[in-house]
């Protein structure tokens, strides 16, 4: 091990020669660095592709009627937007990019248990991707259910609804099996003398989020199953007239999708429990609350998944009785909140690039959270059901929440990654513009919901339009800051100044090793015998 600055001779990952040279050392790698680099640039890649989709949106709403699409256009293209930043960006995101590249080398492995279906993973996930964007271009036309695809009408539409739920499936395999992949490495692989109450936190986040990707996924694949066997033999799964129920569709795809949106929001904070207690110089407070949290929230988030339905026909008792679960499941994310406030409180606190995304991930998260109590009870949830107010509401949580956390991570450990430096004033503007558009793009879309502006809708009235071209003008700074932030990052990547092994002064195992980690992590493999957070 070394501090940092002396030179060391090792060969890291990103030298290191195997079997294939060029592109193919890294499309047939199994080392789970490079995996998670490939995860990182194929999510960016569609990442942005999901955004310029958005914008298209936003332009299409900067005033009523017809502006630059037709509606049939707009159909397809909010489902795309969708079903790319869901089941493409964010689902895998954390998870298969810092989850991969930094869970072993926490926990003191040399690598994940399983490296060949790591990267096995990786190919279906490509796989399902291509299938995705391909249902696009099929003569049938995009798919325009939503990327939720309720039945009945995905049912009956003429559109490329087969192509675009078989990618959703695929897609669902290689979540099942990277989540199978992290519960064995953790089970399996902890260096010796690491038990499970001294792993660090990002490791027992990735540990819930696994387990709810064994078990939530394959309903979802079940689901998306049977509505291709609807549409191809008409079963009568879905259909009243052949005695089908097109309410049981929609329990079957929220048993998942409400599980799922802890697949995104539980890694996220993970790494922002990492990322505070670094910048405040200070344990963090509440170990293993935080650790149980994490368990609470993916067990309670099997159950909730009837909020979605206040409105679709449930008996009252089903009503209260998934708003009161509801509201139990805020507690554990409220206890997360105050334990990073409470790490916060008295530290020293050092303002770098991934703090300040860490930050703004406590606000946007808390806005995004409040507004989700709105939505989870019953009374006000009518008022704003698919209205813009519930739009505001996830971009608020699943960007606000997930999106800035994959950029305070980035932030975070870019420089353990490349063992690069980036230019920090130039990381803050773009954090500030970011932060500024996202807020000016969604807050305006809370009070236009209340006030009655429908979601998924093409036209609207002229009373809405102020509050569009704000969100409009929003989108707009929000894509110019995100663009100035890549760019920064890549320019970090190619000529920026090489990173110490332990920039930010962190006490967790990856700080240990130098910057690019060698290929194995470890030249000896650790023996842990302190908590997780004292390498100093
Ligand atoms: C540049 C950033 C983004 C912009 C400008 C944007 C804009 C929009 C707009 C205008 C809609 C349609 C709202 C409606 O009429 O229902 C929408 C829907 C949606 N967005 Fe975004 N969005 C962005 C980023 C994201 C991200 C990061 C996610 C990640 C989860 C996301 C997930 C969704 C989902 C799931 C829908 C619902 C689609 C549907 O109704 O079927 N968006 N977005
Ligand atoms: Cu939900």
């Amino acid at each position: 091990m070394n501090n940092g600055t002396a030179k060391v001779e090792y060969v890291s990952y990103l030298q290191h020669k195997g079997k294939f040279k060029g592109l193919f050392s890294w499309i047939f790698a199994t080392d789970h660095k490079r995996i998670a680099l490939l995860y990182l640039y194929a999510i960016a890649t569609f990442f942005f592709i999901g955004a310029i989709l958005g914008l298209m949106m936003r332009f299409e709403l900067i005033a009523p009627g017809e502006t630059i699409m037709k509606p049939q256009t707009y159909n397809g293209v909010f489902t795309v937007h969708g079903i790319i930043m869901i089941f493409m960006v964010v689902i895998p995101g954390l998870s298969a990019v810092f989850g991969n590249f930094f869970l072993p080398i926490l926990i003191g492995a040399k690598d994940v248990a399983f490296p060949k279906l790591n990267l096995f993973s990786w190919w279906i996930f490509i796989f399902g991707s291509i299938l995705a964007v391909a249902s696009q271009f099929l003569r049938t036309g995009p798919p325009d259910t939503g990327w939720t695809f309720y039945a009945p009408y995905s049912t009956s539409t003429g559109t490329s609804v087969i192509m675009a739920t078989t990618a959703a499936f695929v897609l669902g395999f290689s979540s099942i099996l990277t989540g199978l992949n992290f519960i064995v490495t953790i089970h399996r692989m902890r260096a010796p003398g690491m038990k499970f109450f001294s792993m660090p936190l990002f490791p027992w986040s990735i540990y819930a989020t696994a387990w709810i990707q064994l078990l939530a996924t394959p309903i979802v694949g079940i689901t998306l199953l049977m509505l291709i066997a609807e549409r191809l033999f008409g079963i009568g799964f879905f259909n009243p007239e052949l005695g089908g129920d097109p309410v049981l569709f929609q329990h079957l795809f929220w048993i998942y999708s409400h599980p799922a949106v802890y697949i995104m929001i539980l890694p996220a904070m993970g790494v922002i429990t990492e990322i505070i207690p670094t910048f405040c110089q200070r344990k963090v407070y509440g170990y293993k609350a935080i650790a149980f949290s994490s368990i609470a929230i993916a067990g309670v988030g099997f159950l909730v998944w009837g909020h979605h339905m206040y409105t679709s026909g449930m008996s009252e008792n089903a009503r209260w009785f998934f708003s009161l679960l509801t509201f139990i499941v805020a507690v554990p994310s409220a206890i997360k909140v105050f334990n990073w406030l409470a790490t916060m409180y008295k530290g020293s606190i050092d303002i770098k690039p991934p703090f300040l995304f860490a930050l703004s991930f406590i606000f946007l998260f808390l806005i995004g959270g409040l507004t989700g109590l709105l939505l989870g009870s019953v009374a006000t949830n009518i008022q704003v059901h698919d209205t813009s107010f519930v739009v505001a509401h996830f971009h608020y949580i699943i960007f606000g929440g997930m999106g800035f956390a994959f950029f305070a991570a980035i932030h975070y450990w870019l420089p353990k990654m490349y063992g690069k430096m980036y230019n920090f004033r130039r990381a803050t503007i773009a954090w500030a513009i970011i932060f500024v558009g996202f807020n000016l793009l969604y807050f305006p879309q809370f009070i236009i919901g209340i006030q009655g502006m429908p979601r998924r809708y093409f036209d609207y009235l002229p009373q809405f339009q102020p509050a569009q071209v704000i969100s409009t003008i929003g989108g707009i700074i929000l894509i110019s800051g995100f663009i100035l932030m890549v760019y920064n990052l890549v320019m970090g990547v190619r000529k920026g100044a090489p990173a110490p092994a332990n920039p930010w002064g962190g006490s967790t195992l990856e700080w240990q090793i130098p910057s690019p980690p060698p290929v194995e992590n470890f030249d000896e493999a650790p023996v842990i015998k302190q908590n997780p957070y004292d390498y100093k």
